[in-house]
């Protein structure tokens, strides 16, 4: 049985920061959205379809929730950035919705959408925070979608169009640039895959083969019309653990390692395939294939929240069950472990592996729907904050023990459109009546504010 949810315990007081001796004045702190899980206005000014429009009418999302209005942020992003500006935040990471931009994802250009992105931007460079823009955070525009989507090798010059345009018109104003958010993750989990398919895998390695091509193409293309900017990929990277010392589990761990951890990051940051996948991916290859995707980069985005615990599933893609959590280990109420040493280790590893400087993009706390206000209109997150203060108290350990980290964004601003679990799941550090779009900073809020201002040698806030 898991251990209690945290946020039985008592929410007064809160505890203090986190400890952090290690981390220099300059660490840059932030917080991460994306577009289509906060911006709703999808039929507004001209934007296209993505896929998880499409797929919100499938009814397979909870509560047949849809992103059609979300968190409206298209209309509110004024009071979302005031919103960062009381966090004191350096960083803002969001993604542009490449179907806003380009309503049939190539060819004709949607200067509306453009327009909301260049006001975004804006509004964060007058609140001195630094805006940094990721590519693609899965809202697939749905016309690329019905012409084979990532499985058709086109997708590649699709991709550079979309960030040729990106870098054009933002770059002198945006430094920071993501390709893509997660690539591991919205393979191995896209609905494409029939997960009780074996044939998906060969699917699975062509669809891999494209977006890291289009990972390498899109680098180039931000370098050409953003000189200057700091370029990178963010990358989901958990500790893959089998959940017995049996051979076929811990046979299939490796391979979910290989796919989950290192598809993506081995071949753009070190110009080879992991071994367990490179005879799957051969067949797509193409020669110079390996030069076009290992670009010069200049930083890891890294995504943490637990380890993956891993049974073998023959008859299932790349042969992947889940398997069995150890019961001693506390549970986030969403079910993810916690384990913030878990996240020391991976820090370290990733620094060591690729030699870059390691942003931690995302990491934050998902609870159900309980999580609402009390009778006074207060949202008390104590798991959060006990989370967020272990994680936080990890990555210190980490830079302690070597580890070049030198930003930490929590996932998220706001509650947001959790993917199939709608608004069922809420991870903001500001509470959002979906109702009436009001906006309550929880209690992790003033937490995080705390702990930056102190992290930056300032008195906390009264
Ligand atoms: O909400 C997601 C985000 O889009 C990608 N990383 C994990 C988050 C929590 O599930």
């Amino acid at each position: 049985m898991a251990t209690a949810s945290v946020d039985k315990q008592s929410v007064d007081p809160l505890p203090g920061p986190p400890s952090i001796p290690h981390l220099s004045k300059d660490f840059i702190w932030g917080v991460s959205t994306s577009s289509f899980q906060i911006e709703g206005a999808t039929q507004e000014d001209g934007r296209g379809l993505s896929i998880w429009d499409s797929y919100g009418r499938t009814g397979q999302v909870r509560n047949n929730d849809t992103g059609d209005i979300a968190c409206d942020h298209y209309h509110r992003y004024k009071e979302d950035v005031a919103l960062m500006r009381t966090l004191g935040i350096q960083a803002y990471r969001f993604s542009v919705a490449w179907p806003r931009v380009l309503p049939n994802g190539t060819g004709a250009v949607n200067e509306a959408g453009l327009a909301f992105y260049d006001r975004l931007i804006d509004e964060l460079l007058a609140s001195d925070i630094e805006p940094w823009l990721c590519l693609y955070h899965w809202d697939l525009p749905q016309a690329l979608e019905d012409r084979g989507g990532w499985m058709n090798r086109e997708s590649v010059a699709w991709f550079t169009d979309y960030a040729t345009l990106i870098g054009k018109r933002y770059g002198r104003r945006v430094k920071r640039f993501a390709t893509f958010n997660e690539p591991a993750i919205f393979s191995l989990f896209s609905r494409s895959f029939g997960t009780r398919d074996r044939s998906a895998d060969d699917k699975l390695n062509r669809w891999i083969h494209h977006v890291n091509l289009a990972h390498g193409a899109a680098v180039d293309a931000l370098r050409a019309q953003a000189p200057g900017a700091l370029i990178g990929c963010i990358h989901n990277y958990q500790p893959i653990i089998p959940s017995s010392a049996s051979e076929a589990d811990v046979k299939a761990a490796a391979l979910v390692d290989a796919y989950w951890n290192q598809a993506y990051p081995d071949p753009q940051y070190l110009g080879e395939y992991p071994q367990a996948i490179r005879a799957g991916i051969e067949p797509h290859m193409q020669p110079g294939d390996l030069a076009r995707i290992h670009r010069p980069l200049d930083w890891f985005g890294l995504n943490h929240y637990s380890p993956v615990y891993i049974n073998s599933d023959p008859s299932a893609l790349i042969g992947m069950g889940w398997g069995p959590k150890p019961a001693e280990i506390p549970r986030t109420p969403i079910d993810w472990t916690i384990e913030p040493d878990a996240f020391r280790d991976t820090l370290l590893t990733v620094s060591k592996r690729y030699g870059l400087p390691v942003y931690v993009t995302e990491n934050g706390y998902g609870r159900g729907d309980d999580e609402k206000p009390d009778e006074i209109g207060a949202v008390a997150d104590p798991g959060r904050v006990d989370f967020l203060r272990s994680y936080i108290s990890a990555l210190d350990a980490a830079v302690a023990a070597g580890a070049d980290v030198r930003g930490y964004f929590v996932w998220s601003l706001l509650d947001n459109f959790e993917w199939d679990s709608g608004y069922s799941v809420r991870f903001g550090l500001t509470y959002i009546d979906y109702k009436t779009q009001r906006r309550i900073p929880k209690s992790s809020f003033k937490w995080y504010a705390d702990v930056i201002r102190l992290a930056r040698g300032l008195t906390p806030a009264a």
